[in-house]
């Protein structure tokens, strides 16, 4: 340990069962803004009736206890004790058989500013209960482990009003809720309001009927269409691939405006940050609808993965979260373009958990303790825990992958589970030993691949050499070899591939491969469709990649040589040495390539960015400045278009789509190549072409595309104006319209920006979605953010110490803006520390942000 555990530190090998089995809940809502009574009927049996023990609940201390029986009896006050976390009734107190406890208790909705529980949000009450938010609604176990079946009813005077489950009565000013399948409480949803639904209906194959509904505010229903469809489309999608049908008569998907992440899986009910529901092509951009798409996707495919069969305890959250983000990545690449979503999946792994993994915040998808389990819904337990499972298939294939799959179901379904449930079906199913596998979930770091070539001409062999080496992480010194599934293709000269991919299957901490009977030495294509997470270092002269980037057949090592050779370019640039005509060149015929999908050459034709840039540098040993890789960048991007300026002229007339705005995959991938050239020639053209798209185009990619350009130049005071008074009463544009300012701002402009912002009326920073757009934007500024004055450390440190005080969870995720800060030169160092410092200093810090200052401070000591 690097750090001093504290008090409150949970450890994942102090798991014990809870003392008694739940069979029902009964909950009762009379909801009032400021006093909600809240109560609860819980069927309890002590486990063991020869040794009961003490009955100990979860409640926040502001769950103010009102009466509490038990079999209808109020017990003697000596035995009832509480604290700020708890409610305890000594055993002494308990029945040794089946009983009730019925407690009544009152909170205050319209004072949850955390929106963790149950909260107001623009006139409509609604909760937000995982992890641990159950807690502050009533007493309960809460913990996804003891699941029970729900009735709920509701009085209000809302005339909406939602629970899990099956609707039982519905009539004015109260409903009834029942949900057959038990759950934890952590799936657990209510939501009050004045709402409108747009309403579907779906035939599942064994011809269950079910409502489905959108929820939103009167007015949005013309922007809730396209959530429906997704909806439907994930239904159908998980009935063809996985086997898995939905198992009530509706279905509720409701959009609320402040909400803590992007959405939540409540068995029935599923609640979203309206940002992820609402869209129109006036509004959202094609990255929006493809976004909205894969979480109501996600959400929808926790029903089996995440709600019939959960997490044993929240040390196995990348159970739930792991195999539902690969579901989603598979769904979408079935909807749109498999090599496509690829290159992305693994551009923002890269960028977010290859990130964590180098920093003080490093952990492994499935942690051994923590302070605060919500400072662990991370890159690393969803991302990285996504991209275990893409090798877990690629191990055992895919006939083994959906055995293993269909055992899951059969033997886990109602059940809260662990990882290593989940690795012995895959034994079972496949009769492979996974015990060296699991490192991967309980090892952090990347591990480091190293690969070099050898050619015996007279044999007519390749030998491929690989050697692995994961670096130290916080907590975690020495790790053995892992399992590394490596696809390798080869490429002769002539640019024909002369094998195929093989996937090689690394075990040692070095390995040898050969390859025999080949005519002459050809070019390696390695870590195929990057089949595992880790970061291959293969010296390679910028020819060759340039040659992989003209020829290799598989997209993903195609897109990866080209992204190599510019960042072998801006890292050179960086350091001021002459670099990047092969880029040029290559890139040059690539984006001329008619046969290549648009969306591929977009992809490849936009830039690593300054981030990006400097994690390569860190990788080489390194310190990044901030400055010089923005500069570089620049300019690396200005001669792309000064060199192809004609043709990327005519990528962008040529890639116009006509006719009415159409989400679909075929239109965005024109778009996406259309402003990717776009935004090369905005370095030529002085921002003349964005203008013209930004007053012509009429939809929000292309405008949004373009006014970022506008904002490069210096040149989008009209434009921002024109968006606001168009669109300043809509909150998500307006979200954008903060956002990009920041984010695009030439460096030196990015603090002064984001203060000005933040000094604006409608800077309501309490919503997280506006808050997460101008610090995230200023976050997403690299060299703005770590402005050599530390005023970007300054600033955000002030805005994480005053949400703390109204939102810890916010304030702890957006401090993650920080966990890059030992990379950097000593006086960024010394600024970033101080700013550290100042915030854990703060009175009355919240456990959130405590734990994430104090692993990043660790990293200086
Ligand atoms: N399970 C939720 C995330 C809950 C986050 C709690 N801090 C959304 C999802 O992953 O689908
Ligand atoms: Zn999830």
């Amino acid at each position: 340990m690097t750090r001093q555990p504290q008090q409150t530190t949970q450890f994942l090998a102090d798991y014990r069962p809870f003392p008694f089995l739940l069979s029902e809940t009964r909950l009762d809502f009379e909801l009032g803004p400021h006093a909600t009574l809240v109560r609860a009927d819980l069927s309890l049996t002590p486990r063991d009736v020869s040794k009961v023990e003490d009955l100990v609940l979860d409640g926040g201390k502001e769950v103010a206890l009102r009466s509490l029986r038990i079999d209808g009896t109020e017990p003697d006050p000596v035995h009832v004790s509480r604290d700020d976390e708890t409610l305890r009734i000594a055993a002494a107190a308990l029945p040794r058989t089946a009983f009730t406890l019925s407690t009544e208790v009152s909170i205050d909705p319209a004072a949850n500013t955390a929106f963790e529980g149950l909260y107001m949000s623009g006139g409509m009450y609604c909760t937000q209960c995982e992890a641990e938010g159950f807690r502050h609604i009533t007493f309960y176990p809460d913990r996804p482990d003891v699941m029970a079946t729900f009735r709920v009813s509701i009085r209000s005077d809302m005339p909406v009003l939602l629970s899990n489950g099956n609707p039982v009565e519905n009539r004015d000013g109260m409903a009834e809720w029942h949900d057959p399948w038990p759950k934890p409480s952590y799936l657990f949803a209510l939501v009050a309001g004045k709402l409108v639904a747009v309403s579907d209906r779906f035939t599942t194959r064994s011809g269950r009927e079910v409502a489905l509904n959108v929820w939103v505010r009167p007015g949005d229903q013309d922007r809730a269409g396209f959530a429906m469809e997704s909806l439907i489309k994930s239904m159908r999608w998980d009935e063809q691939v996985y086997g898995r049908e939905y198992d009530l008569d509706v279905f509720n998907i409701v959009a609320v405006d402040d909400f803590n992440m992007g959405a939540m899986e409540n068995k029935g009910l599923n609640i979203f940050n309206s940002k992820l529901v609402l869209a129109s092509p006036e509004t959202a951009t094609d990255a929006d609808y493809e976004r909205i798409e894969a979480v109501i996707a996600h959400e929808y495919f926790h029903n089996w993965t995440g709600n019939r069969i959960t997490c044993r305890d929240w040390f196995q959250l990348c159970l739930k979260e792991g195999l539902t983000v690969f579901r989603d990545q598979q769904f979408t690449s079935d909807m749109r373009s498999a090599p496509v979503k690829r290159i992305e999946d693994v551009r923002a792994l890269r960028a977010r958990q290859f990130r964590e993994d180098q920093g003080p915040l490093a952990h492994p998808p499935r942690p051994d303790h923590y302070e605060e389990i919500n400072n662990f819904y991370t890159a690393t337990v969803y991302e990285k825990g996504a991209e275990v499972i893409g090798m877990l298939k690629r191990l055992v294939g895919d006939d083994g992958y959906a055995r293993a799959l269909d055992l899951y179901f059969d033997r886990h379904d109602g059940q809260a589970a662990t990882i290593e449930d989940w690795l012995k079906v895959f034994e079972d199913a496949t009769g492979r030993d996974l015990a060296q596998f699991k490192h991967w979930y309980t090892d952090a770091g990347t591990p480091r691949l190293t690969m070099a070539e050898d050619w015996d001409a007279d044999a007519n062999r390749l030998t491929l050499t690989f050697t692995q080496d994961t670096p130290p992480t916080p907590g975690q010194a020495d790790k053995p070899a892992r399992v590394i599934p490596i696809a390798v293709g080869l490429i002769g000269r002539n640019g024909d591939e002369v094998l195929p991919t093989r996937m090689l299957e690394m075990t040692e901490a070095r390995q040898s491969f050969d390859f025999d009977g080949l005519g002459a030495r050809p070019v390696v294509s390695a870590l195929r469709g990057f089949s595992a997470p880790v970061m291959l270092d293969r010296p390679l002269d910028d020819a060759t990649r340039a040659f992989l980037l003209a020829h290799d057949t598989d997209p993903f090592a195609r897109w990866e040589a080209g992204r190599d050779l510019a960042l072998s370019a801006l890292t050179a640039l960086s350091q001021g040495r002459e670099a990047g005509a092969d880029f040029v060149d290559a890139i040059g015929r690539l984006a001329g390539d008619d046969s290549a999908d648009p969306a591929f050459r977009a992809l490849c034709l936009t830039l690593p960015g300054d981030e990006d840039v400097a994690t390569r540098l860190t990788a080489q040993g390194v310190t990044p400045d901030p400055d010089a890789i923005h500069a570089a960048r620049e300019g690396l991007a200005r001669r792309v278009a000064e060199a192809h300026g004609d043709l990327l002229a005519a990528i962008h007339d040529r890639m116009r789509v006509d006719g009415p705005y159409s989400p679909d995959a075929a239109a965005a991938r024109r778009r996406s190549l259309r402003i990717a050239a776009l935004g090369l020639l905005n370095r030529i053209d002085g921002g003349d072409r964005a203008r013209v798209l930004f007053g012509s185009a009429g939809n929000m990619t292309e405008r949004m595309a373009a006014l970022i350009c506008l904002i490069r130049r210096g040149r989008a005071a009209s434009a921002l104006s024109a968006l606001e008074d168009e669109f300043g009463d809509n909150r998500l544009v307006m979200d954008k319209w903060f956002s990009v300012q920041v984010m695009a701002a030439p460096p030196a402009e990015a603090v002064a920006t984001a203060r000005s912002l933040s000094e604006r009326q409608d800077f309501d920073w309490k919503n997280p979605n506006r808050f997460r757009a101008l610090l995230g934007g200023l976050a997403g500024n690299h060299a703005g953010f770590h402005a050599a004055d530390g005023s970007g450390y300054d600033f955000t440190a002030d805005w994480l110490m005053r949400m703390d005080r109204a939102n810890p969870q916010i304030a702890a995720r957006m401090s993650t803006a920080f966990e890059t800060w030992p990379r950097y030169d000593a006086t960024r160092r010394a600024r970033a520390l101080a700013a550290l410092q100042r915030i854990a200093a703060m009175e009355g810090i919240s456990r959130n942000l405590r734990e994430m200052v104090s692993r990043m401070i660790a990293a200086g000591a």
